[in-house]
């Protein structure tokens, strides 16, 4: 036992009780315990120790077919009143859900060890941060929560001996039965329920669960905000770094966008970025009144597939050591790993994200599956922020808001003011990928990027942002919306995207230092085209003009499309959103 907290040890002898596992063990955050463990993992096959001179540390695991993403049909959000968790999420209510799920899990646990994983999101000591603890009964689980947040006894410094502020997370892989899969919410309780799964983000239950789903809540009624955003700062030629955050759906382009390598033309002249953040932020107003931000995580869980030394050289060099890759392939020559878009070189022998033998040479399958991860330690990314464990986090000039839409959206565009930028993330859109089960390409409303991650009902979500901006006046940060995704007429990419993607962030920041002028144009202000510097590109201003037009008729069906998406939350939409779609209607004619 690592606490006196009466209000831990009540719940965990509670939840001993229910899944009678045969032994208890608490997780006190030392090498020599998670070195027992990997051995553990790995004599039972549940982890393949990875080649240790070109990956020291490096475990492969395996999920099953069934259970490679997240599963939004089978995540809830269960408030007393139903309107609470509102139209986007599954409801059920608390009562009825514990009824259902408590006999899945009484005596779930028979014949394994349950682990009791104390953690922190944000800094331990940090103002921002949280505490929670997770009891699995999977080693996988406390593996990558030891990556993924700052685990240990330590986290308990925070909460004290008293405090019931603590988020309870009960995790089961069970039989890793789909059907019987749920991944549940309960806000008011502070709680957390996830069964038959071993996916990332259905179990790693810091992670959407905590820092998304129940923190989400918690920041409505505590006066602060949990997104779903990278952070990163942006250091000049004379030392000063302005930090933007950025929301893009699952699979958009964070982790890129959050470890990017300047251009040359930048480069040359001393810029750097550095990451502070590649998934979550938590925000809150600091003393001098601006919106200051944390990342609770303390590691990354990003996409395998399409990292490589050219898009996101950072990403696979913080995947060189300490890493757990889950669901790429296995090269059999040199236990290392591949996965698609690695490189041009794939292995002929190899086994198959499902351990079958695949020759990547001659295969027509995927070595990796699409939604393939690595969990990597923020502390090995060569750009990892020296401000990452600040615990007052830092200041936030700009907001961003992006996702993949082939047509519509352009390159980039700044709301007119807060309650316009309120009004864009909420109206987000953007084509669905392979981080969530379902269909993969098609377009959905995802306002900030939060869709399946918001806790509660999304217009009083919405309702919250426009009080932050009230709050924060002209301190609040600029809010801006990307599109790295247009495409020509064959479907080809027309920006070059990320590291170039840097080139838009200048203007973005231009913009917040009021350096540079706009044009306006019914959706917002947009660049003049030849602000965007295309200096080493093989694209120039012409087509920059092309991927900042704004196209009447596609926006009057966005409108309409908006209108439609907005009814579903009645009167619990903000008037204010409402009047911002009036006045866009407007400004199309
Ligand atoms: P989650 O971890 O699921 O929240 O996703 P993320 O937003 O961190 O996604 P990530 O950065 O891992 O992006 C994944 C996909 O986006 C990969 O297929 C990348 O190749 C692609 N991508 C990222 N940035 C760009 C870009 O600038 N242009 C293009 N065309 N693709 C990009
Ligand atoms: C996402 O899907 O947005 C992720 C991965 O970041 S997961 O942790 O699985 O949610
Ligand atoms: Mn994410």
């Amino acid at each position: 036992m690592l606490t006196k907290n009466q209000n831990v040890l009540k719940w965990v002898d509670e939840m001993i009780a229910l899944c009678k596992p045969d032994q208890v063990l608490w997780i006190d955050g030392s090498e020599e315990q998670l070195d027992a463990l990997r051995a553990e993992a790995t004599a039972t096959g549940e982890m393949y120790p990875l080649n240790p001179e070109k990956l020291p540390g490096c475990y492969l695991h395996r999920t099953l077919p069934n259970d490679v993403a997240r599963v939004e049909d089978r995540t809830f959000i269960c408030t007393t009143k139903e309107e609470d968790a509102g139209p986007i999420n599954n409801w059920c209510s608390p009562a009825e859900m514990y009824a259902k799920l408590t006999p899945m899990y009484d005596g779930v646990m028979k014949g394994r060890t349950m682990y009791v994983i104390p953690y922190s999101m944000g800094p331990i000591g940090s103002p921002l941060a949280k505490v929670g603890v997770e009891l699995t009964d999977s080693i996988y689980v406390v593996l990558n929560m030891a990556i993924m947040t700052r685990m240990g006894k330590d986290a308990f410094e925070n909460l004290g001996d008293t405090s019931d502020d603590f988020v309870r997370g009960l995790h089961s892989k069970a039989d890793i039965d789909p059907e019987k899969r749920y991944i549940v919410h309960f806000p008011e309780d502070n709680t957390i329920w996830s069964i038959n799964s071993a996916y990332g983000g259905n179990v790693l239950l810091g992670k959407k669960c905590f820092a998304l789903r129940i923190a989400s809540y918690q920041g409505k009624n505590e006066g602060w905000m949990a997104e779903h955003m990278l952070i990163l700062g942006i250091e000049n030629p004379k030392g000063e770094v302005k930090y933007v955050a950025a929301a893009f759906p699952s699979a958009c382009g964070k982790t890129n966008l959050a470890m990017l390598v300047p251009p040359e033309i930048y480069a040359k002249q001393g810029y750097k970025v550095w990451c502070v953040g590649d998934d979550i932020a938590w925000l809150k107003p600091g003393k001098d009144g601006r919106l200051y931000a944390i990342n609770p995580e303390n590691g990354f869980f990003g996409v395998a597939p399409g990292t490589n030394q050219k898009s996101n050289p950072n990403a696979l060099a913080s995947t060189r050591k300490g890493t757990i890759f889950t669901n790429v392939a296995l090269n059999l020559d040199d236990d290392t790993v591949w996965w698609e878009g690695l490189d041009k070189n794939p292995p002929e022998h190899a086994l198959d994200w499902t351990g079958k033998p695949w020759n990547g040479k001659t295969s027509e399958e995927k070595g990796a599956h699409p939604n393939s991860r690595f969990t990597a330690p923020a502390k090995n990314c060569p750009c990892v922020s020296p401000e990452f464990d600040n615990p007052q986090g830092v200041p936030i000039s700009a907001m961003i808001f992006g996702g993949r839409r082939a047509k519509t959206a352009p390159l980039v565009y700044q709301s007119f003011d807060w309650k316009h930028g309120v009004f864009v993330g909420s109206t987000m859109a953007s084509e669905t990928t392979a981080a969530a089960t379902g269909a993969v390409g098609v377009v959905r409303r995802d306002p900030m990027a939060m869709r399946p991650f918001c806790g509660y009902h999304m217009g009083d979500y919405f309702g919250h942002w426009l009080e932050m901006g009230e709050k924060l006046g002209d301190k609040a940060p600029k809010i801006f919306n990307v599109n790295w995704f247009r495409t020509d007429d064959e479907g080809h990419f027309i920006w070059p995207g990320f590291g170039d993607n840097m080139r838009v962030l200048m203007w973005i920041l231009d913009r917040c230092e009021d350096k540079v002028d706009a044009v306006t144009t019914p959706i917002g202000f947009e660049p003049k085209p030849e602000d965007i510097n295309t200096e080493g590109l093989s694209i120039g201003t012409d087509v920059i003009a092309d991927l900042l037009n704004v196209d009447p008729a596609l926006w009057k069906e966005e409108a309409a499309g908006i209108r439609e998406f907005y009814a579903q939350f009645g009167d619990r939409l903000p008037q204010e959103l409402r009047d911002q779609l009036d006045a866009l209607e407007k400004r199309l004619g």
